[in-house]
């Protein structure tokens, strides 16, 4: 697929007279791309990708725009990872949710209870590890700009409060389309159900299922406690999110512009965390005052304990020393 069919390159004419001075700035052309997440616009990633969009075009001086899509209008992560690597959209911003799918060596990320806490997780993706995992993406025609954040997963669902793994048993969860979630998942007795994101809320007010599990962030945006009875804080999973790009696309960028978009991925970071933070901070008592039954003391360890059989599979797919590395780094 020919990407520059759909890099709609206006002529904008910026010499129109500037003010009273009658001075014509040179024209130059501006180019358009899209960028798109899966959740609403009022979210830590709407926050991500808006920041985006105005630092590029700040820093680029209006010759790149960068259009916004938001609630899965331009489908799902998956689709949408692999529209970025058709070069059918330019950009995305996604969870990791779909990423082993393209770049199995990002499976690690995702291993329950892996990370002590954000600040761990944030430290180890802005470190080698993860900076270093950001080039895998290279050879599968996907330029990854940065690591953002979609925050530390909790469990909902309609049948009972979960406050132990034995609560777990028999549940009908949505996961995302991950292979560790749904084998972590499942070692703890949960029937899995992968489902792209745009089709949760509906999933979970029809009964198809009977919970899912997300950050306070998404499940905020989502207004899933209009369909969810219980929340449990199992803080069971971080979740990073990560800024795409074509590959081809950028290769395309002068030297100067691949900076500025390297530079606008870095504050919309910054802004997307900070909005994870601000809603974790205000999540509990915001969907309490909403209605919903939360158990908030969660004993990880026995979560962690039922998990061992999976975590002594996980070793043996992706080393038990790159595990430690992630695990021991400070
Ligand atoms: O990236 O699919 C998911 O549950 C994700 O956490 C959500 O779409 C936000």
């Amino acid at each position: 697929m020919k990407i520059s069919r759909r890099l709609s390159t206006l002529g904008l004419a910026c010499g129109l007279a500037l003010g009273l001075s009658g001075v014509a700035v040179t024209a130059h052309a501006q180019t358009t791309m899209r960028i798109n997440i899966s959740v609403a616009k009022d979210s830590h990633q709407g926050v991500g990708i808006d920041t985006f969009a105005q630092e590029v075009e700040q820093r680029t001086g209006g010759r790149y725009k960068i259009q916004t899509f938001y609630s899965g209008s331009l489908g799902g992560e998956r689709e949408s990872i692999e529209a970025v690597q058709l070069g059918t959209h330019e950009l995305t911003f996604t969870s990791t949710g779909p990423v082993p799918n393209f770049v199995p060596e990002a499976r690690i990320l995702d291993i329950p209870f892996l990370f002590r806490d954000k600040a761990h997780a944030r430290a180890v993706l802005d470190g080698p590890i993860g900076q270093d995992m950001l080039t895998k993406f290279d050879s599968k025609g996907i330029k990854a700009l940065g690591w953002g954040e979609n925050g530390v997963r909790h469990m909902t669902n309609n049948r009972r409060a979960v406050n132990s793994p034995d609560d777990l048993k028999g549940l009908k969860m949505r996961t995302m389309e991950n292979p560790v979630h749904v084998a972590a998942y499942k070692g703890l007795g949960i029937v899995t159900t992968p489902m792209a994101f745009p089709e949760v809320f509906t999933a979970l007010q029809q009964g198809t299922v009977d919970g899912q599990e997300n950050p306070l962030s998404v499940i905020m945006a989502a207004k899933f406690v209009q369909v969810q009875k219980h929340m449990s804080l199992t803080g069971h999973v971080y979740s990073p999110a990560i800024f795409l790009m074509n590959k081809g696309v950028f290769d395309k960028l002068s030297a100067a512009d691949k900076q500025h978009f390297l530079e606008a991925a870095k504050v919309a970071v910054k802004a997307n965390r900070e909005r994870v933070d601000a809603d974790d901070t205000r999540g509990v008592a915001d969907l309490k005052a909403q209605g919903m039954q939360i158990v908030e003391n969660v004993d990880k360890q026995r979560f962690m304990a039922q998990l061992q059989p999976v975590y002594a599979d996980f070793e043996r797919q992706f080393g038990k020393e790159n595990i430690d590395r992630i695990r021991n780094f400070k």
